[in-house]
């Protein structure tokens, strides 16, 4: 089995993890960071890790490594057995993939720590929760908030214009994206009259692509 991968990554180190932990033997091949040629040619991507199995078989995408390495060499397991704790498992790395990953790897990137940053969960149901920090602090701010996973995180200003306008958490789905918050008196735009009117969109008709 050969594993290509770069240092300090962490969907590597988890892939290096399991397979540490099931005794599987690899080869290790570090891809240099900006010369992605085989790592493209073998996988039609080119993103880390990237898995060739003894049979060829190619996988990447860190989970789908894992789900892999789970199916055809099952023993130890990484998964608990019992079906609900394997979805609380599922959910979990749900939550770190999208929520606590995502940010320090985008400070790291060299986006600024305070840009504005929301997590909405139940998005456009009447059961929605959002909660708007920065990017340094959304992921502690949606743990106090007691959000869980599945749900959506929206990083940039765009997240700013729920402040500005004075409305709590409206959300209404917009031609390009997500709306947070209400909008101006001077907004002539058919999602700015449902925002105005405090409406949650779960419980009115969906705005349509136009
Ligand atoms: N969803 C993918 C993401 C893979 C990914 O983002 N890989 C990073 C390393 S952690 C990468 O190759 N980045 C390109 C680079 O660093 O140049 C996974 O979980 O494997």
């Amino acid at each position: 089995m050969h594993l290509f991968a770069i240092p300090r990554s962490l969907n590597v180190e988890r892939v290096t993890l399991a397979l540490g932990y099931k005794k599987l033997p690899v080869e290790i091949s570090l891809v240099d960071p900006k010369d992605r040629t085989q790592v493209r040619e073998l996988s039609g991507q080119e993103l880390v890790p990237v898995l060739v199995d003894d049979d060829k078989t190619i996988v990447f995408d860190s989970p789908v490594v894992l789900e892999h390495l789970e199916r055809c060499y099952p023993d130890p397991p990484l998964w608990p057995a019992d079906p609900a704790r394997r979805a609380e498992m599922d959910v979990f790395v749900d939550w770190f993939n999208r929520l606590w990953k995502p940010a320090p790897n985008l400070i790291a990137a060299g986006r600024d720590p305070n840009t504005p940053a929301a997590c909405i969960q139940s998005a456009t149901t009447p059961e929605q929760r959002v909660t708007i920090a920065t990017l340094a602090t959304i992921a502690e701010a949606a743990d106090r908030d007691g959000l869980v996973a599945p749900l959506v995180t929206v990083i940039g200003e765009v997240v700013a214009l729920s402040g500005a306008v004075g409305q709590q958490g409206v959300l209404v789905e917009l031609p390009l994206g997500l709306y947070t918050g209400g909008a101006s008196p001077s907004d002539r735009k058919p999602h700015a009259a449902i925002a105005r009117q405090g409406r949650r969109p779960g419980a009115t008709p969906r705005l349509s692509r136009t």
